[in-house]
């Protein structure tokens, strides 16, 4: 197992998009298994394979309070969605930067657990959010894009300070 590196925005590896698992190898696996523990480590509720620069469509969730309720799934498709469900939604590929998104509260997903078997989750409020925020990671979309232009350019200043200061530039 490993702790992998999280793209950060505004990387150009962010806004790649992710191309469907076409069967599920080892390494398939070890990267699931590194996702999830990249994601426990951070203390995020969710990663997207785009954010540890694999261009593939697997997602790794926990919504879970005590942690301990792993949910991976990879070739997602939303097939359902309604309503709406607002939240203070943050991104481990945009450290410290919270603000508020409007997405559809219930959604119905299909795709393919890590034994490569077909699922399908009705997932409602906090999990239908974080879904809908790891597939817009799949297709290199950040949260951000919902923003203001204004908003968005001054979270990337603000980033791109932080980077430089942190000598990651
Ligand atoms: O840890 C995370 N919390 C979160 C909060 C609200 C909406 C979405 C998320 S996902 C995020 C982890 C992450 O960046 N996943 O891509
Ligand atoms: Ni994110």
């Amino acid at each position: 197992m490993s702790i992998l590196t999280i793209l950060e925005f505004p990387d150009e590896q962010l806004r790649k998009k992710a191309a469907p698992v076409k069967n599920i190898d080892d390494n398939i696996k070890q990267l699931i298994d590194d996702m999830l523990e990249t994601m426990y480590h951070a203390g995020g509720i969710g990663l997207a394979a785009t954010q540890v620069n694999v261009h593939l469509q697997i997602l790794v969730i926990d919504t879970s309070e005590q942690k301990n309720d792993p949910l991976c799934l990879l070739n997602p498709e939303i097939i359902s969605k309604e309503g709406a469900f607002e939240y203070k939604e943050g991104c481990l590929s945009v450290p410290e930067i919270f603000e508020k998104i409007i997405r559809p509260s219930h959604i119905t997903v299909k795709g393919l657990n890590r034994h490569g078997e077909a699922i399908e989750i009705e997932a409602i409020d906090l999990l239908s959010t974080c879904i809908q925020h790891e597939m817009d990671h799949l297709r290199g979309k950040l949260f951000v894009d919902y923003l203001s232009t204004l908003k968005r350019q001054r979270i990337k200043t603000k980033l791109e300070k932080m980077h430089r200061l942190e000598g990651k530039e």
